[in-house]
């Protein structure tokens, strides 16, 4: 089960920031409770291996790391027995999905109030977050339409008009190319977040900072939908975010690239928005300014300085903007 979660990540069968969290937490809820009788440091041992190769599987989504942070510390604490440890760790996988869920719901609401009747959206990868402020919004009988990227090279565009879709929103599918040609007639950008800096950059599927550029040009509102575990405490030192550069064979057949002698294909999955190209970022604790990242870091997400030291380096995060 860890390993096959593991390698779903890596290969996308699992993907999205929020869904990879949920996972890795669930994976190793369930790994723990497999681990044989032993004592409890060998029990600690095995579950940090287990918290590294899922923490190995994909760079840039700082939910993945966080939420490894948030269910790994439990195993500091002193525990007289390893049931002990092994029943307060599964408690806090469960509260962490359940939190996770419920945050997703909770922006759903907060950022259907910025959703008006008349607006056009225009959404941009696949983002269980974003989706949920449009759905909520329909639900309450908003009526609005939506922009839907196509999202090369993994069409994840398609998983998105699904959802819009099945919620009834009149949707047009577009190619990623086409954001400009549509963005006059666009009120607000509506998308989510893989990693959030405290300077406010947002890290988020590739394309997302040229939709972002073209929003601004055109004086529209960008709206980033990211729970707080989205923001990336190791920014706080300097540290940047790591760009996940896929397979090239994700943008061209190995045939066709092996046809080309001075071609080399590059595949970056994410790329970063700076916060001045970004209105507001709609969390679970309430929609801020992409400037109050630094709070959000300092003060919900309760991480301190021995952290740093302590591992799950995943993701060191800093939003470069260039
Ligand atoms: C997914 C992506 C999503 C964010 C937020 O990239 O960029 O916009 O992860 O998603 P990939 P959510 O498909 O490469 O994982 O709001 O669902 O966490």
């Amino acid at each position: 089960m860890l390993s096959l979660t593991a390698e779903k990540i890596k290969n996308m069968e699992i993907r999205g920031a929020g869904r990879i969290a949920r996972a890795a937490v669930r994976a190793l809820g369930e790994y723990s409770s497999t681990l044989p009788a032993g004592t409890l440091p060998e029990f600690r041992e095995k579950m940090e291996e287990a918290a590294s190769l899922l923490l190995s599987t994909r760079p840039t989504a700082v939910s993945l790391p966080n939420a490894v942070h948030a269910v790994m510390s439990v195993l500091r604490r002193d525990f007289s027995t390893l049931e002990e440890a092994r029943e307060e760790f599964s408690r806090r996988c469960e509260a962490f999905i359940a939190a996770s869920e419920q945050a997703v719901r909770r922006i759903g609401e907060i950022g259907a109030h910025h959703i008006r009747d008349g607006d056009v959206l225009l959404t941009h990868c696949n983002s269980e977050a974003a989706l949920a402020c449009m759905v909520e919004a329909r639900k309450r009988g908003r009526d609005f339409s939506v922009f839907a990227t196509e999202v090369r090279p993994r069409n994840q565009g398609l998983l998105t008009i699904r959802t819009l879709d099945d919620a009834g929103i009149p949707t047009n599918y577009i190619v990623d190319s086409a954001a400009r040609t549509f963005m006059n007639e666009v009120d607000l950008v509506i998308v989510g977040a893989d990693a959030i800096s405290v300077n406010g950059a947002v890290v988020n599927k590739i394309g997302t900072s040229l939709i972002a550029l073209a929003a601004h040009e055109s004086r529209t509102r960008v709206m980033v939908a990211a729970e707080t575990y989205k923001f990336a405490p190791r920014t706080i030192l300097g540290e940047y975010i790591a760009i996940e550069e896929r397979d090239p064979a994700e943008v061209l057949s190995p045939e066709l690239a092996g046809s080309f002698s001075h071609v080399r294909v590059r595949n970056p999955a994410f790329d970063v928005t700076p916060a001045e190209y970004v209105d507001l970022i709609v969390t679970e604790a309430g929609a801020i300014p992409p400037q109050m990242a630094y709070i959000i870091i300092r003060d919900l997400l309760g991480w301190d300085i021995g952290d740093f030291t302590h591992g799950y380096p995943g993701n060191a995060g800093g939003g470069r903007e260039k």
